[in-house]
């Protein structure tokens, strides 16, 4: 599979024969591509015995990871606590935790000689993702979900996270690659790079904003999982709840505001982060409302008034930030984020610029539905 996502005959030989190794002896059958994830290459492996179930194999990207036995490190402490935890008081419905698969060898993943890292993990029995929400029933199941984690790994002692994504949600980090990208870029000049060249430069400012806070203490630092948009969620294919949260590769202590925003990001864009029609791209706020009912039905114990009061902020920084990785990535000849085609991270930096305009432009609604929740 190359940076497009291509998959001939020889790769699927190779990754089958990776797949036999997670399969605990079975047969497997077949693979095939699955999801629709940034970073990693995912793959549903099916085998031959009919009443096995299927399972998940990951080729971690270790040009973003590079240390990815961190990654499966902090894997197994975070199951192990959430299993703990859920053991000591039972949750009052269905919830689940990726297992991470042994090789035959009894390792938790497999390196080739080339240096790929591959993972198994367990595929949630009966699941299924959206990339893009579809009902307020949806959004509260999201919001849920995200309190949930938040309210499981609450205790989880922050020294035994590593950190597997240096910088990872600092901001002004991000900025700072944007200027060193556009400063040895040979980009085009087009209406939309001269947009989005405009955005960020009038922008600069909101890069700060939550790190200033940190900063300042007025928000305290958690457990965060680092990536919660809407696909890293799974839904009960029979009863359309929120059974897991997903994609536990940058679970890490830092500010919970960072989730918080790119779940009501990712949530509350209608039209999806890989709409072509960037320019209809809107914040919808009733949404917005049915994801932060779901988050606070678990997390309002914990949350402080300086919490509530950096959640406007928090979704706009974040969908800031995520224009300008794109962006800085487009600039950068796509180096990091998956592409399907050489403008396709300068389409979803418009995206995310567009979905920040139009959280501006309902600053007032924002704040009042967070004054009404709490
Ligand atoms: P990426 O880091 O590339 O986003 P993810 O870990 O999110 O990779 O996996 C990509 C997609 O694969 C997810 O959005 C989800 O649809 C599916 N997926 C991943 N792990 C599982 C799992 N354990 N059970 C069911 N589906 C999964
Ligand atoms: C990536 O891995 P995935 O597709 O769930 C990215 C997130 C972005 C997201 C945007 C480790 O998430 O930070 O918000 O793309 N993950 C990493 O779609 O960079
Ligand atoms: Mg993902």
């Amino acid at each position: 599979m190359d940076q497009n996502n291509q998959f001939d005959k020889s790769d699927k030989s190779q990754i089958m024969t990776i797949a036999q190794k997670f399969s605990a002896q079975k047969q497997v059958a077949d693979i095939q591509p699955f999801g629709s994830g940034n970073i990693n290459d995912t793959f549903l492996v099916s085998l031959q015995e009919e009443s096995a179930q299927s399972f998940i194999l990951q080729r971690i990207n270790t040009k973003v990871f590079r240390e990815p036995k961190l990654v499966m490190q902090n894997m197994r402490t975070y199951a192990n606590h959430v299993r703990d935890r859920i053991q000591d008081s039972p949750l009052d419905r269905r919830w689940e935790i990726p297992q991470v698969l042994q090789t035959d060898r009894g390792q938790d993943y497999w390196q080739t000689e080339s240096g790929e890292f591959w993972r198994s993990l367990s595929f949630i029995a009966d699941s299924q993702s959206f990339d893009v929400m579809e009902s307020i029933e949806q959004v509260r199941e999201v919001g849920y979900a995200l309190g949930t984690f938040h309210h499981l790994t609450s205790d989880l002692v922050p020294e035994r996270l590593a950190d597997t994504l240096e910088g990872f949600h600092i901001t002004p980090r991000y900025f700072c690659q944007y200027e060193e990208a556009l400063a040895r870029s040979n980009f085009k000049r087009s209406p939309e790079v001269d947009y989005c060249l405009k955005f960020a430069r009038d922008r600069q400012g909101l890069a700060h904003i939550l790190e200033e806070a940190k900063a300042a203490g007025k928000l305290p630092l958690r457990t965060m999982h680092g990536d919660p948009k809407v696909n890293n969620i799974l839904f009960d294919r029979q009863t359309k709840l929120a059974v897991s949260v997903i994609d536990l590769d940058t679970v890490k202590f830092g500010l919970v505001h960072y989730d918080i925003g790119d779940c009501l990001r990712s949530g509350c864009n209608p039209a999806g982060e890989e709409t072509e029609q960037w320019q209809e791209v809107e914040f919808d706020t009733e949404l917005c409302q049915g994801i932060l009912q779901g988050y606070l039905s678990t997390a309002r114990s914990f949350l402080t008034e300086y919490d509530y009061a950096y959640i406007y902020d928090a979704v706009r920084v974040i969908t800031f930030e995520l224009g300008l990785r794109f962006f800085t990535d487009y600039l950068a000849g796509s180096i990091y984020f998956n592409v399907k085609y050489p403008e396709h991270n300068l389409l979803r930096s418009l995206v995310q610029f567009r979905l920040v305009e139009s959280i501006e432009s309902q600053q007032s609604a924002i704040n009042k539905i967070i004054k009404d929740i709490r």
